[in-house]
């Protein structure tokens, strides 16, 4: 008796976000602010990754974060470096980001005199997790998912959720690769079967490649339909 209640509170839940979300895209369509949302397990390298990509974007682009974690602000402290602006959302233990946190911490940004009028490209680092986060769309304008060569090449058929649900996938620690017998092509055809033609961008923030044609394809991501 007790499980149909169970689904309708989940439906519930979700519906109330994707409103909210609808909403969130509007605002930032407004603004002319184009949503990047990252997502992936702990400890892929979201926040190294975009700490380079807030220093290489900035000579040329308007850009900010918003950084999801369960405790701790270590995260937007490490962004900050970067010098764009971003501010952290401590979820105190839930799994995911959702649309009503995003709207909250935009208002209480607002109120700082941030101005998302200003921003070109937001980007919105969520909490570590391939399940969660899959649902809960907070009206991003993209939704990129990562997989660290440490990570097993597998995980996209594991999750296919989240990875089926990406705009873009970037293969992280590139750098690694060698010392963990990464499996490339095995990584390559996990993403491929379960979001065929999503665009594949390679990166290591230590040695920083991929990095630039990353930043390029977020900057016009009207290239992503002309490469898929
Ligand atoms: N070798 C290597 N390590 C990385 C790279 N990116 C991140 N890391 C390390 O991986 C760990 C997790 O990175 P972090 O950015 O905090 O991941 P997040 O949890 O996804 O935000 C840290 O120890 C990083 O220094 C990379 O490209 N190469
Ligand atoms: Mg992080």
């Amino acid at each position: 008796v007790s499980a149909p209640r169970i689904v309708d509170l989940r439906a519930g839940i979700l519906e109330k976000n994707d409103l909210l979300a609808a909403g969130l895209r509007e605002r930032f369509a407004a603004a002319g602010t184009s949503v990047v949302n990252l997502v992936s397990a702990p400890g892929t390298g979201k926040t190294e990754l975009l700490e380079q990509l807030l220093t290489r974007m900035a000579a040329t682009t308007s850009v900010a974060a918003l950084v999801g974690d369960c405790a701790t602000d270590n995260d937007a402290r490490r962004l900050a470096r970067a010098g764009a602006p971003v501010r952290q959302i401590v979820t105190e233990g839930m799994c995911h980001l959702e649309a009503e946190l995003v709207a909250q911490h935009l208002d209480g940004w607002n109120l700082d005199g941030f101005d998302l009028d200003a921003i070109d490209v937001l980007f919105v680092e969520n909490v570590g997790n391939l399940v969660c986060p899959a649902s809960y769309d907070l009206g991003e304008s993209l939704r990129v998912v990562l997989l660290s060569v440490t990570e097993g090449e597998d995980k996209p058929v594991k999750y296919p959720a989240l990875f089926s649900s990406a705009d873009i996938a970037v293969i992280t620690k590139v750098d690694l690769a060698d010392a963990v017998g990464f499996d490339r092509d095995a990584a390559l055809a996990a993403l491929h079967s379960v979001r065929p033609g999503i665009a594949v961008v390679e990166t290591s923030a230590r040695t920083g490649a991929g990095v630039a044609e990353l930043a390029d394809l977020l900057r016009a991501p009207a290239s992503l339909t002309a490469t898929a």
